[in-house]
Formats: structure tokens, C-alpha cells, sequence
């Protein structure tokens, strides 16, 4: 079976749609036909001041809403990124292998460094895509399910496994991004030209799925639309609507083309009231299986560290090989 490995980052206390639309939802529907590993990237977290606390209890809630989503322990391996210290080892050696003019061309640090103020950007903010490639690379990935804000990593990792390969060898396997174009970008709801961020700056226009069910309803209700009175798919001249379509059609299993049609002759509110029903219906039983996971803390370190074991097995193998290769004298 070809092998899959995505990550998400514990900083929010909920995920977003977009983190469930664009990633988590394909890492379940993966899970049987791929060999599948999924991991909570606390590493990767940390690139921005997080509370101790807090981030502990983050962690343990991404991984609650993760087998609340549908992954199964049994069926894939479920693991935190700091149980495995083989990320930070091979995230040294990619770190050797990476020019510094091609590590600041990555957008994302643009983005968010500029959101931290001048300056203030740790240099682990800045390496995180080469971490990210280590990730990515350790477990021989065939396919990373992502969003698009991740395809220029993606590049990234497809490079440097390249660059290693071609300087000692062949070692890594050369990842393929996994991108669902139709899920692939959710927006925000009150600013539909921004992806939706679970660590936005404002929660106005965030689906969190851990909200209180009437919240969310809310926030859809006052989606930003426009002027026009027509439900019509049109990213460019109506990108509000054209978002909420998305969000219809992906959680309702249906065609855009379809949604259209239903809604001809019907205004902005109907449309808007049904996909705040379909978002509760979905989301309700989902926060009450996430707390059920949350309440015995014990088992859910178990399954995660039983996760971590399988996954450790896969990258000291790899971790190993880079080092003597490299040319490390064996311990
Ligand atoms: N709006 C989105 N639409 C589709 N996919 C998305 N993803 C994130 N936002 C959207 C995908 O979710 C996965 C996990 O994301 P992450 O935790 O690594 O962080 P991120 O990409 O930086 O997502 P956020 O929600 O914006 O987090 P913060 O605010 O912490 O930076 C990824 O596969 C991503 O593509």
C-alpha cells in the first residue's frame, strides 16, 4: 500500500472547517486504502510563544477531534510529533541541505512573520517547512493530504528529497501533495478573499467545530455575500457565496451545479439557514464524540503512545540510513 502522512498543529482549542475540509476529512477516508500516518505537530507549534499549559491541552484536543473525525488507532498510526525525536534529528540534517535564499522564499513565513511585527519572528518560524520536509520524508511518504496554503512545502520536501538522493544516493522517496480541489481553500466568512485560519485574528468568520452549535449558525447567517440577490458559483465576482456553496456542497455530498438549481428563485437567507442546519447536524455529534475521547485522558495517552511506537519504528529506520549515509561514524 503506498504510504500517506499529514500533521496538523495543535494552536487552537477547536479545528477549523478548513482544517476538516482541506485535511482531516481525507486522512479518514484514507486510512484503508493507504498505509497512514497521522500526527499532531506540537514541534511545529511552538514556532509561535505558546502557553505550556495550554498547548498540552491543545494537543490532547487535536487528537480527540481527530478520532471523533473517524480515525481508527487500528487502522493507521495516531501519534504526537514530539514522542518521535528522529523529526528533529533529520530536521537538523534537511536544515544542511536547504539555501538560505530558498527557505525565505516560502510565503507562509512572509505571512506569518508579518503578523508577529518587525522583528519578533523566532528562526524556528522561519525553518519550519524544513521540519516539515523531515516530517514528510522520515516516513518515505508517497502522499501528503493537505490544503493548498501547503503546496509550495510540498515543493520543498519533493527538492531536497531530490538533492539527497542525487548526493548520496537514492534514500528518500519523492512525495506527491494530495490535494482535493474542492475543499481545498475554505475562506473566511467575514473576509472571503482569506483563507479560513484557526488562529485568526478575529473568530467572526471561523466554523469551529468545537463551538457551540447556535455560534456557528450565527457567524453563517451574517456570512459576508454582496449586493446581488442570485446564488451563482462565481469565485471571482462572488466569493462569498461561491464559499458557502463550497462548504454545502463538500459537507452535503453534493454537486455545486445541483445546490444551484435548488436554490434558483430563493434568496441568500434560505441558503444560508440550510447550511447552518447541515453544519450542526454534522458538527453536533462530532463535539459530543470529541468530549467522550477528552473524558478518559488515560486512554487517549495510550492510544497516542501506541502510535508514537509504530511510528518510531518507520523513522529511526530512515533516520538511520541518512546518518550513515552522511557519513556519522555508527554508535
Ligand atoms: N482554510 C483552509 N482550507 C482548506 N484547508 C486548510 N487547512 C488549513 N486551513 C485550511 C489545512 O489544514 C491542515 C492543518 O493545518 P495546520 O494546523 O498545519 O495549520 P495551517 O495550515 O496554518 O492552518 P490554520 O488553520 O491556518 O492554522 P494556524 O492558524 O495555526 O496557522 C493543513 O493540511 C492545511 O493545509
Amino acid at each position: 500500500r503506498p504510504r500517506v502522512l499529514s500533521g496538523i498543529q495543535p494552536t487552537a482549542d477547536s479545528f477549523t472547517l478548513g482544517n476538516y475540509l482541506g485535511a482531516v476529512r481525507n486522512w479518514v477516508a484514507m486510512q484503508d486504502d493507504y498505509d497512514a500516518f497521522y500526527m499532531v505537530v506540537d514541534l511545529h507549534a511552538i514556532t509561535v510563544e505558546q502557553d505550556p499549559a495550554t498547548l498540552r491541552r491543545r494537543t490532547r484536543v487535536a487528537a480527540a477531534q481527530l478520532l471523533a473525525a473517524g480515525l481508527d488507532p487500528q487502522r493507521c498510526a495516531l501519534f504526537v510529533q514530539s514522542h518521535v525525536p528522529e523529526h528533529a534529528q533529520l530536521g537538523w540534517v534537511m536544515s544542511c541541505l536547504t539555501g538560505f535564499g530558498e527557505a525565505s522564499r516560502m510565503t507562509q513565513f512572509k505571512d506569518k512573520s508579518a503578523k508577529q511585527g518587525s522583528g519578533a519572528a523566532s528562526v524556528g518560524l522561519f525553518t519550519y517547512p524544513i521540519l516539515q520536509v523531515a516530517d514528510i520524508l522520515l516516513y518515505q511518504a508517497n502522499y501528503v493530504p493537505v490544503g493548498e496554503d501547503q503546496r509550495q512545502h510540498l515543493e520543498l520536501s519533493r527538492d531536497l528529497a531530490q538533492r539527497f538522493n542525487g548526493r548520496y544516493g537514492k534514500t528518500f522517496t519523492v512525495p506527491e501533495p494530495y490535494i482535493v480541489k474542492d475543499t481545498a481553500k475554505i475562506m473566511d466568512l467575514q473576509d472571503p478573499g482569506a483563507k479560513m485560519s484557526k488562529s485568526a485574528e478575529s473568530p467572526a468568520g471561523l466554523i469551529e467545530l468545537l463551538a457551540d452549535p447556535k455560534v456557528n449558525a450565527k457567524k453563517i447567517r451574517s456570512a459576508v455575500t454582496d449586493t446581488e440577490r442570485e446564488i451563482r458559483f462565481d469565485e471571482v465576482s462572488k466569493p462569498g457565496v461561491s464559499n458557502l456553496l463550497r462548504i454545502y456542497a463538500a459537507l452535503g455530498e453534493r454537486s455545486i451545479a445541483d445546490l444551484e438549481q435548488e436554490y434558483v428563485g430563493k434568496g441568500y437567507g434560505d441558503l444560508k439557514k440550510d447550511l447552518a442546519e447541515l453544519v450542526t447536524e454534522t458538527f453536533t455529534p462530532f463535539k459530543e464524540r470529541t468530549e467522550q475521547f477528552l473524558a478518559d485522558e488515560g486512554k487517549l495517552d495510550a492510544i497516542l503512545a501506541e502510535g508514537g511506537e509504530k511510528a518510531r519504528a518507520v523513522a529511526a529506520k530512515t533516520l538511520a540510513e541518512v546518518y550513515e549515509r552522511i557519513g556519522f561514524v555508527p554508535r
